[in-house]
C-alpha cells in the first residue's frame, strides 16, 4: 500500500510548480536537510501547528523575528488596533516616532534613525551612506556573514548562499562587487592587511558582531575593539549589522554586550515583531546626510508601515532586563544540557551560543569564521535535524543557521527539546568520532 501522501508535500509539489523551488526564500525549501518543509497553518507561542495537524516547538522563529513568540496577546492587540485606522498613509504617523525613540532610547550609538522594509534594504542604504560620508568606494566584509542579497555584498556570503553552497551568485556585474573585499571573521590580521594594502579606499568595515548566517559565532576577545580601532585609525566606518542580534542579546544589542559602539548599526526581525521591517541609524551628524536632510537618496512607499511600526512596539515594550535576563538563563541551561547530553552519548559537537542565538555543530573543536563552520559535518547536522523534526522540534533547516529562543520557551518546552535531542542523538546514524 502506498503511504499516503501528506498535505505539506501536496502544497509543496503544487507549490514548486508556481514558485522557485516553492518557496520565496531558499533556505526555506529544505535543500541540505532534504525533505518536505512544513507548511503551518498557525503558531502560538513557540508552537507551530502545520496544515496536517502536526505540532512543533520552533526554533526558527521567523529566524529571529519572534522573540515574543508567535501572536503574543500584546503584540496581536497593537496590530488589531492599528489594522483597524488603516494600513498605510504614505503619511507620517506617530507609531513612527515612537519606535524611533524606542530604539534611539536603546542603542546609544543610534541618534536618529530611518525605517525601511527589510535588512537588506537597510544594510544596502547604510552601505551607500557609508560612501557618501566618506568619499570612498570600497567594503570590508567577513566570510560567512551574510547582510541580505543586495548585488555587491553577495560574496563568500552565509545563510542560504552557504546553505546552498553557491560560491557567488550568477547576476551580479564583477563591476559591482569589485570594491568588495573579504575578511576573516575573528582575524584581525586579515583585516590589517587588507587596510595596508587600499586603507585610503575603504569606506567601511561590514561585520555581523555575533555571526549568525554561518551559524552562532561569537567575537573573539578584542575583534570588536580591534575593528573599532582600525576603521578609526583610517577613517573607514564601523557598521555593525545587528539586523539578527538587535534586540535580541541584549536590551541594546551586540554592541551593548561587547561594549563598542559602531558608526552605523542595522535592524530588523524583532524591531517588527514578525512584520516586514529594516532600519539604520547612526549619529545626528551621519544621518544628516540622508534625504531629505543631506543629498544621500533613500526612501520607500510602505517604510514606516503601520503594522510593522505598532507590531515592533509592542514586542520592544515586553523586553525589559528582566526578560533579557529569564531568556538568558532558559538559552544557558538548554546550550548546558545539550552539551552534556553530547558528552554522555560521546559525540563530538559544540554548542555555540550567545544569548538566546545557538547553533550544534557537529565538529570537534570550536568554530571561529567561516572555513571552521564549513569544516562541521552538514551530513550529521541533516541527519540530527529529520530525527529532532520526527520528535516534534522544528530547527532551522541548514547547519549554516541560528537557533532562536523566545519569551514563550518556558522551562517544560526547553525539557521536551532536550528529550527531543537525547532520542536523536541516539536514534541517528552520528557517532563518536
Ligand atoms: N537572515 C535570515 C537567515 N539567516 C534570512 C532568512 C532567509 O534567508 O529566508
Amino acid at each position: 500500500m502506498n503511504t499516503p501522501i501528506s498535505e505539506s508535500q501536496r502544497l509543496f509539489e503544487l507549490a514548486q510548480g508556481l514558485m522557485p523551488g516553492g518557496v520565496n526564500s531558499p533556505v526555506r525549501a529544505f535543500c541540505s536537510v532534504g525533505g518536505t518543509p512544513r507548511f503551518i497553518q498557525s503558531a502560538q507561542g513557540c508552537l507551530l501547528t502545520d496544515v496536517d495537524g502536526n505540532r512543533y516547538i520552533d526554533y526558527v522563529g521567523s529566524w529571529g523575528a519572534m522573540i515574543a513568540g508567535h501572536a503574543a496577546s500584546e503584540v496581536v492587540r497593537a496590530v488589531e488596533e492599528t489594522l483597524r485606522r488603516g494600513t498605510s498613509f504614505g503619511t507620517p504617523t506617530m507609531l513612527e516616532v515612537e519606535l524611533a525613540q524606542e530604539i534611539v532610547a536603546r542603542v546609544p550609538s543610534v541618534e536618529k534613525v530611518r525605517m525601511v522594509n527589510s535588512g537588506t534594504e537597510a544594510v544596502m542604504s547604510a552601505i551607500r551612506l557609508a560612501r557618501a560620508a566618506t568619499g570612498r568606494n570600497k567594503i570590508v566584509k567577513f566570510a560567512g556573514c551574510y547582510h541580505g542579497h543586495f548585488d555587491s555584498l553577495l560574496v563568500q556570503a552565509g545563510s542560504g548562499v552557504a546553505t546552498l553552497g553557491l560560491p557567488d551568485s550568477p547576476g551580479v556585474p564583477c563591476e559591482t562587487v569589485c570594491h568588495t573585499l573579504t575578511a576573516d571573521f575573528n582575524d584581525l590580521d586579515s583585516v590589517q592587511a587588507l587596510f595596508k594594502e587600499l586603507g585610503t579606499e575603504i569606506a567601511a568595515v561590514l561585520v555581523e558582531p555575533v555571526a549568525g548566517n554561518m551559524g552562532v559565532v561569537p567575537p573573539a576577545a578584542g575583534f570588536l575593539s580591534g575593528l573599532r580601532e582600525i576603521t578609526v585609525e583610517s577613517g573607514a566606518l564601523l557598521v555593525f549589522d545587528e539586523v539578527m542580534t538587535g534586540f535580541r542579546v541584549s536590551r541594546g544589542g551586540a554592541q551593548e554586550l561587547y561594549g563598542v559602539m559602531p558608526d552605523l548599526t542595522t535592524f530588523g526581525k524583532v524591531i517588527g515583531g514578525g512584520v516586514p521591517v529594516g532600519a539604520y541609524g547612526g549619529s545626528k551628524e551621519l544621518m544628516a546626510q540622508i534625504a531629505p536632510e543631506g543629498a544621500v537618496y533613500q526612501a520607500g512607499t510602505l517604510s514606516g508601515n503601520p503594522l510593522a511600526m505598532a507590531a515592533g512596539l509592542a514586542t520592544l515594550r515586553l523586553l525589559d532586563e528582566d526578560t533579557y535576563r529569564r531568556l538568558e538563563l532558559k538559552s544557558a541551561r538548554l546550550k548546558e544540557s545539550i552539551d552534556e547530553l553530547l558528552r554522555d552519548a560521546e559525540i563530538q559537537a559544540v554548542v555555540q551560543r550567545v544569548g538566546s542565538m545557538l547553533t550544534l555543530f557537529f565538529d570537534t573543536k570550536a568554530v571561529r569564521c567561516f572555513s571552521d563552520a564549513a569544516r562541521a559535518n552538514h551530513a550529521r547536522f541533516a541527519d540530527f535535524f529529520q530525527n529532532m523534526l520526527r520528535h516534534g522540534v522544528h530547527l532551522p533547516p541548514s547547519g549554516y543557521e541560528a537557533w532562536f529562543l523566545s519569551l514563550a520557551h518556558d522551562d517544560a518546552v526547553v525539557e521536551a527539546t532536550l528529550e527531543a535531542v537525547r532520542k536523536s542523538l541516539h536514534g541517528s546514524s552520528v557517532h563518536s568520532g
